[in-house]
């Protein structure tokens, strides 16, 4: 790893919101006095009725509770449109670059106030009301935020399911939660292919049991899709018919928000559910400081809104901050790899905010598809979803900004809302590959496998010990398992499942899951998941499924896989396999690498010793550590001379 460090360039320091004094001083407060601290950050949104209260939070195993700001009541959707258009009426508010570079569109706050108002009249219209969610399956189009604010205007609580997944997945997402509708488009468009978003909806609606949601459908493309009467409307003729305001619903703080399905180490993905005041006073706060917003800059999130990324940090933290926010609806290399650096120089962007393996793929593509653009108008840059291997830090640095623009690495997840540890451009010194020091209000801890809390340099388990406003308050419909997924393995903290290393400056470096949950192209996956899905073929009689250090990727997901009796291990049926999990999950859920294995490492107890499986797939076959509990030690020789990409 680097030592490197990188001082905050003067000119950065001088113009900053927060500098180096700033920095220490209010992270002090924060800690010494939470409830104080936030009692004034609060007030950075607009309340309806103001709180009185402010913190209200237990990390007691028994009795874990997450509230902030609880008697305040406000309106989100109200916060990020309403109140900006007295002075930004006439601002953009979102920039929407389409997948094709000839498609592009500005829409001033006033035009969102209309659009998102007309949505909620039509999501009215449709029989939605407060506390019923609502699934949002949407390409990367302005729809998609003006959809997400029209929920949070009539208080309806939306659950977004990224356009890659599988109609199955889908219906799983549409049932658990139970929404009673689906907003999708007829397709998607992304690097010049299409994704066939409705009938992934039907195909879904199909594989319902027992409710048939509604379907309101965006024209997107015009393509040839399937209306089925009494159920589907087409939403630009909704919109026809219903008028451009709509008040917006008093919500207490702690109403919900949103619902986002995630993985984790076990079972099926987790609808984590946020709530509406201390989330986006957060999101807010986090997005103005991390990014060091400055009124009037074009500021860019390359996410897609079907992550928590594109939640906090294209729609609600921007736009609740009076930003103006770029929504791109293509890939990275479409039309070529020169697609980002063009929409930068095209739109002036500022802040530019995206994945290291992003960065990564382009990297492959040359130098001169970045310095043949100016990206004079860059200042800031910024890194999120997994760790940023300082060579891809360093070109990032380098070539892409200059050598003048301060790189945040954020590290946050779904379940935090919002970014927990990171630079501030103008108060931090930076390390490639170092998340760095805490935001306002975060404490993080460094323990061992026993809960200890190791002080000074050291590496470990990341936990947090305290609650901080944008964290999740519950998984939805199922609090016990919110409470032994975070709160169980150490007791009175939250445990984030990433190990990290804590440097004699006292910088955080995130060295990736400690669980079972890979993290793929900054896409988190549950191995879990993907072995249910193989198992599920009737070919297959088990799985294990590891993640392994991957170029590109970052993690790849690596199969072992047990034929049933009888059946032939051939490279058609691994064809079949990804085939199949991809129709199953999704194309993100891949595997990149399946190996055919008679049998798999086990303990006596039946338990397979996945750590066995990580080495393996790493090629670090020296120190694959005790096997002697093994119920048969013979398998791990047997797995090794199959290795993958030796065989
Ligand atoms: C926001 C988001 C969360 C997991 C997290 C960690 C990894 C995210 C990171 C990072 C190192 C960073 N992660 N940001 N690791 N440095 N800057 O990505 O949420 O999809 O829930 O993933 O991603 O492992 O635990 P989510």
């Amino acid at each position: 790893m680097s030592d490197t460090v990188f001082p905050v360039p003067a000119d950065i320091a001088e113009n900053a919101l927060i500098d180096k004094d700033a920095y220490r001083d209010l992270y002090q407060q924060s800690v010494d006095d939470p409830d104080g601290f936030w009692a004034r950050h609060g007030k950075r949104i607009d309340w309806i009725r103001p709180y009185t209260k402010v913190k209200n939070t237990s990390y007691d195993y028994h009795n874990v509770s997450i509230k902030w700001f609880e008697d305040g009541t406000l309106n989100v959707s109200a916060n990020c449109v309403d109140r900006h258009l007295e002075k930004r009426a006439g601002q953009a508010a979102i920039i929407w670059e389409g997948d094709d570079p000839s498609e592009h569109k500005v829409i001033t706050y006033q035009e969102l106030y209309a659009e998102v108002n007309r949505f909620a009249n039509v999501l009215r219209e449709a029989g939605a009301k407060k506390g019923d969610r609502i699934t949002l399956y949407l390409p990367m189009i302005p729809e998609a935020a003006y959809a997400m604010l029209a929920c949070a205007r009539i208080g309806a609580i939306h659950s977004i399911v990224f356009g890659g997944f599988s109609p199955d997945s889908l219906a799983g997402r549409i049932e658990d939660c139970g929404s009673t509708l689906v907003v999708t488009a007829d397709e998607g468009l992304r690097g010049g292919r299409k994704v066939p978003l409705k009938a992934n909806v039907d195909a879904a609606c199909d594989r319902l049991s027992g409710h048939e949601p509604k379907v309101i459908v965006v024209k997107r493309t015009g393509g040839d899709i399937k209306m089925k009467d009494g159920r589907d409307v087409w939403y630009h003729e909704a919109a026809e018919n219903v008028s451009d305001r709509c008040e917006p619903e008093e919500m207490s703080a702690e109403d919900p928000l949103f619902i986002l399905y995630t993985s984790g180490s076990t079972g099926k993905p987790k609808g984590v559910l946020h709530t509406s005041g201390g989330y986006l006073v957060y999101a807010s706060m986090t997005h103005q400081y991390v990014f060091d917003y400055h009124d009037g800059e074009v500021y860019w999130c390359t996410a897609d809104v079907g992550w928590v990324t594109g939640h906090s940090y294209i729609v609600y933290g921007p736009l609740a901050n009076g930003a103006t926010t770029l929504m791109f609806e293509g890939i990275p290399t479409y039309p070529d790899a020169s697609r980002f650096w063009q929409v930068i120089d095209k739109h002036k962007v500022n802040i530019f905010y995206t994945a290291p393996t992003a960065i990564r793929s382009l990297m492959g593509a040359g130098e001169e598809m970045v310095t043949k653009t100016s990206r004079k108008s860059l200042r800031v840059l910024g890194s999120v979803g997994e760790p940023i291997n300082p060579e891809a830090w360093m070109w990032y640095y380098n070539v892409v900004g200059d050598k003048r623009c301060p790189i945040v690495d954020t590290w946050w997840q779904t379940e935090t809302g919002g970014i927990l540890i990171t630079p501030l451009p103008g108060a931090t010194d930076l390390k490639p590959g170092s998340a760095t020091l805490p935001f306002f209000g975060v404490q993080p801890a460094v323990v061992d496998a026993e809960g200890n809390i190791l002080e000074g340099a050291t590496e470990g388990n990341l936990v947090i010990l305290d609650s901080w406003p944008g964290q999740m308050r519950t998984v939805y419909g199922d609090h016990d398992r919110f409470v032994q997924t975070y709160f169980a393995t150490y007791k009175g903290m939250y445990f984030s499942g990433d190990g990290c290393r804590r440097d004699a400056d006292g910088y955080y470096w995130i060295t990736g899951r400690v669980d079972d949950v890979i993290n793929v192209s900054g896409h988190r996956m549950g191995t879990a998941e993907v072995e249910s899905a193989l198992v599920a073929h009737p070919k297959v009689a088990e799985a294990a499924v590891v993640g392994y250090p991957h170029d590109l990727k970052g993690q790849g997901i690596y199969a072992y896989v047990t034929l049933m009796e009888g059946e032939e291990p051939t490279d058609e049926l691994k064809k079949e396999l990804v085939t199949w999990v991809r129709k199953e999950i999704g194309p993100i859920a891949s595997p990149d690498l399946i190996q055919f294995s008679p049998g798999l490492p086990k303990t006596r107890s039946g338990k397979i010793m996945r750590r066995i499986l990580r080495k393996i797939a790493e090629d670090s076959f020296d120190n694959l550590g005790d096997t002697s509990t093994l119920a048969d030690p013979g398998v791990v020789g047997d797995l090794i001379d199959n290795r993958q990409n030796r065989a």
